[in-house]
């Protein structure tokens, strides 16, 4: 097989050099985002005159809400200031090359324990409107203790249109 170099692909070439000048800005402004959630032991009033022991990050039900860049690199701080063992699950995250943050207990990790912190760290890989959670028996301390929050990632497109408005 022999390797030439057309005026053809030249120009081709040519044609998509402005295309990365574009795009390649919007791809290097990522950034190290780093956040502390806490996991507290608490009795909240979630609905109107209705009080429940919830774990609660950061103190709230539902958790704060975590909002990134798409290729991020994001590196969450969790400290567990209860009783019992927590995780944080990064929902729809594709966790390329960082499988040790998934968060879920007995696969990629052990849940952390009462007085211990744990880091997650990964790139901000998938945009879209995500959610984290905790792994650790997830009827209990998703579905009755609120161990939730939302994950936002903006998208790339999303970003470079709303830079030529
Ligand atoms: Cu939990």
């Amino acid at each position: 097989m022999q390797f030439s170099l057309s005026k053809a692909k030249i120009k081709q070439g040519l044609f998509l050099l402005p295309l990365f000048s574009i795009v390649y800005p919007v791809i290097s402004q990522a950034e190290l985002r780093q956040f502390e959630m806490t996991v507290e032991e608490l009795e909240l009033e979630i609905a109107p005159g209705f009080k429940s022991k919830v774990w609660a990050y950061n103190g709230q039900v539902p958790g704060p809400l975590i909002h990134v860049k798409e290729g991020d690199d994001v590196e969450v701080t969790m400290i567990n200031n209860t009783t019992t063992n927590h995780t944080i699950h990064w929902h729809g995250v594709y966790q390329t090359n960082s499988w040790q943050s998934d968060g879920v207990p007995g696969v990629s990790q052990l849940g952390t324990e009462p007085g211990e912190s744990h880091v997650y760290r990964f790139k901000a890989d998938k945009p879209g409107s995500l959610w984290y959670h905790c792994h650790v028996n997830v009827p209990e301390h998703v579905g009755l203790r609120g161990m939730w929050g939302g994950l936002l990632s903006l998208s790339l497109k999303i970003r470079y249109r709303l830079k030529k408005k």
